[in-house]
Formats: structure tokens, C-alpha cells, sequence
């Protein structure tokens, strides 16, 4: 089905501390993600990137154990306002970035469209922790858990509102690297978590089959956050929390060929392409590959 493409680059490396995670949005472009979408015969508008401050000094963890915590906030603030503005024209946002931590901003614009928003979190991590919980301090690890509400109240009330999703309405597919706080919370709130044992056991057919279902059930739309950390680093290498024994580049391609045929993917982002961290590209061109999948790219 033709689609009218809106892509939106959000340069962002303030929610991690692996500089070069800025230069994804170019990365993907230049790999031919426009061209792409346009021989699938969907209209693309690039809507250039969303400015990103810079802090004073970077990697400076507030007392609530948050990063950059300012600059990300202002950035997911206008982020929110162009994917919401890019809906109400009737477009598809498509989000390329940058680090994870700009989901907050495209679920705080696609969540006030709609009533309930179905959610595909494709990641090796959960992203589910907070200020209390997190490891790091790093803000892409906690984009899931602050559109649930959980979280600092400068996160959780980006867009005016909050929150944004409701767990039973989200599936993660290729969690293997999951924090104890993230544990306790995918438990208590029920989430629906397919990790790369499932995969393995299941095999990627049967696991998108129940995941699909799982995120049509009640939903009036369905967002797909693609972390490219989810492959395995075999495949995409140009990541910044890479972790091993992930989706192969066939799985991964399988899961997005399944959406496109259900057609039931309402909004995207692709996140974590790092080009300083990446070989010849690989990975920006991975989810490029990703991408033309997802919008009915066919190999006969
Ligand atoms: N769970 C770890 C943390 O919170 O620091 C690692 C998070 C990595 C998040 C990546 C992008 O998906
Ligand atoms: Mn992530
Ligand atoms: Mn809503
Ligand atoms: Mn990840």
C-alpha cells in the first residue's frame, strides 16, 4: 500500500556516553534509505533533524542519577511536537536516530493520536529502567519505562501527559540483556517479553505471529521502536551497548517482511546506528535493508 513518508533525524548522543551514535540519522540517509522508500513507490518527505543542544560538559549524572538530563528533555519536547504534527498531516513518521532515549519523544508525539497504541520494542535490552535502577545514568536505557510513566516526572510528563502506553499493550522481542530492576518491573506489570530463548525455541515465524497478535488486540495503532542492538553485532556491528547472541539479519528481515503483510505498523523509529563504531556502514545499510522490508520491499 502506498504510504506518504515523513522522516524525521533526531542527531541525538546525549542519552549514552559513545559519541559518533549522532551521525546515525546521516548514515542511514546515506545509504539510501529515500531512494528506498521511493522505488516501493511511497511518496518521502525528509523533514531534516531536530536540533540537539550540547551541555556544558558531557556524561554529568544529576543527583537523580540521570545524564544530560536538560538537553534530552528539550529535544524529546520538540521531537514530540514534529512526529504529532507529521500525523495530523496523515503521514507516516518515520524516526531516524540517534540513541534510544529519543523514543520517549516519538511515543509522547504518536500516543497523544491515539487512544491505545500498541507497542514493538525490537531490542537486546529492555529499556525499562529509571533513575533508581539504571546502571549507568544513561537515559537510552529507560525510554520504555518512562512512556509507562515510570520514571523522573521531567521524562514521564514529556508532551504534557503521561502516560503514554499501557503495558499490556507492548511486546519486546530480542531481550537478552535485562537489568534486575527491569526483571521486577517486565513481572509486576506483565509485560510480554519474547527474549532470544523464545526466539530460538519458537523460531522468529511463530513469535512475530503471537507478537502481532498480542499488539492488534485492542490497539487503534502500532509503533515499531527497531533498536539496532537487537541483530547480532555479527550483523550490525555499529552499536553502542552491543551484545552477543542476537537476531540474525534474516530473522530480523523475516519479523519486518510479517508487519508489512499485516500492514498494522502505524509509526517507526530506528535507533543506535553509531557510524564511528560501525564497518563500511554495515549497519546503517542494515537498517536501511530493515526499513525497505517494513514498507514491502519483496526479493521476487
Ligand atoms: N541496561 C543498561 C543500562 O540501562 O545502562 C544498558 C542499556 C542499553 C540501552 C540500549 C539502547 O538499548
Ligand atoms: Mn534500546
Ligand atoms: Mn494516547
Ligand atoms: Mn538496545
Amino acid at each position: 500500500m502506498k504510504k506518504k513518508i515523513s522522516i524525521i533525524g533526531v542527531p541525538m548522543d546525549l542519552g549514552q556516553t559513545r559519541r559518533g551514535v549522532d551521525m546515525g540519522p546521516s548514515a542511514m540517509r546515506y545509504a539510501g534509505v529515500i531512494d528506498r522508500l521511493q522505488q516501493l513507490n511511497h511518496i518521502v518527505v525528509d523533514r531534516g533533524d531536530i536540533e540537539i543542544g550540547r551541555p556544558p560538559k558531557y556524561d554529568i549524572k544529576n543527583d537523580d542519577n540521570l545524564k544530560d538530563l536538560e538537553e534530552v528533555v528539550k529535544a524529546n519536547q520538540s521531537l514530540a511536537e514534529s512526529v504529532a504534527d507529521v500525523i495530523d498531516e496523515g503521514d507516516f513518521p518515520l524516526v531516524l536516530g540517534g540513541d534510544h532515549s529519543i523514543a520517549i519523544g516519538t511515543l509522547a508525539g504518536v500516543a497523544k493520536k491515539y487512544e491505545n497504541l500498541g507497542v514493538i520494542w525490537y531490542d537486546a535490552h529492555g529499556d525499562l529502567n529509571t533513575g533508581e535502577t539504571s546502571p549507568s545514568g544513561n537515559i537510552h536505557g529507560m525510554p520504555l519505562a518512562v512512556s509507562l510513566g515510570i520514571g523522573h516526572p521531567t521524562l514521564t510528563e514529556i508532551g504534557g501527559y503521561a502516560p503514554k502506553i499501557k503495558p499490556e499493550n507492548i511486546v519486546i522481542i530480542g531481550a537478552r540483556s535485562l537489568d534486575d530492576g527491569e526483571k521486577d518491573l517486565i513481572h509486576e506489570k506483565g509485560i510480554k517479553v519474547y527474549t532470544m530463548h523464545e526466539i530460538d525455541r519458537m523460531g522468529m515465524t511463530l513469535v512475530m505471529e503471537e507478537a502481532i497478535k498480542h499488539v492488534t488486540r485492542n490497539t487503534d495503532g502500532v509503533h515499531l521502536s527497531l533498536d539496532l542492538d537487537a541483530l547480532d553485532p555479527q550483523h550490525a556491528p555499529g552499536v553502542g551497548t552491543p551484545v552477543v547472541g542476537g537476531t540474525t539479519y534474516r530473522e530480523a528481515h523475516l519479523a519486518m517482511e510479517m508487519l508489512a503483510e499485516r500492514n498494522i505498523i502505524s509509526s517507526a523509529e530506528f535507533v543506535e546506528v553509531n557510524p564511528i563504531l560501525d564497518v563500511k556502514n554495515q549497519t546503517a545499510e542494515a537498517a536501511v535493508g530493515l526499513i525497505g522490508s517494513l514498507f514491502g520491499e519483496k526479493l521476487l
